[in-house]
C-alpha cells in the first residue's frame, strides 16, 4: 500500500513548529543555488526538480507561516510579496509565457516541509489536474 504508507509517513512530519531544514539553507549554512534574494523572501533551486525550471519561494521569517493554512490577516503583506517573487523567478528563468505556482498544505497535500513555499515550476507542458 504505497498510498498508506506515503500518508504515515507525510503524518510524521506534519506540522510541529519545529525549525525545518529551509532556516540552514536561509542561513547558508546548507548550500542551494540561488535564483531570487531580497531582505524578505529567498528562491532557490528544489533539490529534487519535478520539471526543467523547479524553484521554492520562501519567505526568511517564518513567523508562524509553517504552512499557508496557518495564516492570519497580519501575513498578507508577506503572502504578496512571495507571490510577487514567483513572478520575478519565472522571468528570470524564462518561462514567464507559461508556469505553475503551487502551495502543498498539511499532509494529505503531501507538505513535506513546515515552512511555508511556493513552487514555481515550468520548462515544460503542465497536465491539469495535478495528482
Ligand atoms: P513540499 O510541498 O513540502 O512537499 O515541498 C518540499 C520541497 O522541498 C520538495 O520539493 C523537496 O524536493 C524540496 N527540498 C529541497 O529543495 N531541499 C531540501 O533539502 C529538502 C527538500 I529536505
Amino acid at each position: 500500500h504505497d498510498e498508506e504508507a506515503a500518508a504515515k509517513a507525510a503524518a510524521i512530519n506534519a506540522d510541529n513548529g519545529a525549525p525545518t531544514i529551509f532556516d540552514k539553507i536561509i542561513a547558508k549554512e546548507i548550500p542551494s543555488t540561488i535564483v531570487y534574494e531580497d531582505d524578505k523572501v529567498l528562491a532557490f533551486k528544489d533539490i529534487s526538480p519535478q520539471a526543467p525550471v523547479h524553484v521554492l519561494v520562501i519567505p526568511k521569517f517564518r513567523d508562524g507561516l509553517t504552512q499557508l493554512g496557518k495564516a492570519e490577516q497580519r501575513h498578507g503583506v508577506i503572502l504578496g510579496q512571495l507571490l510577487y517573487a514567483a513572478r520575478i523567478v519565472a522571468e528570470k528563468e524564462g518561462i514567464l509565457d507559461g508556469f505553475r505556482v503551487v502551495i502543498n498544505n498539511g499532509p494529505s497535500a503531501c507538505q513535506s516541509v513546515y515552512h511555508l513555499h511556493l513552487h514555481v515550476l515550468g520548462g515544460r507542458q503542465m497536465k491539469w489536474p495535478p495528482g
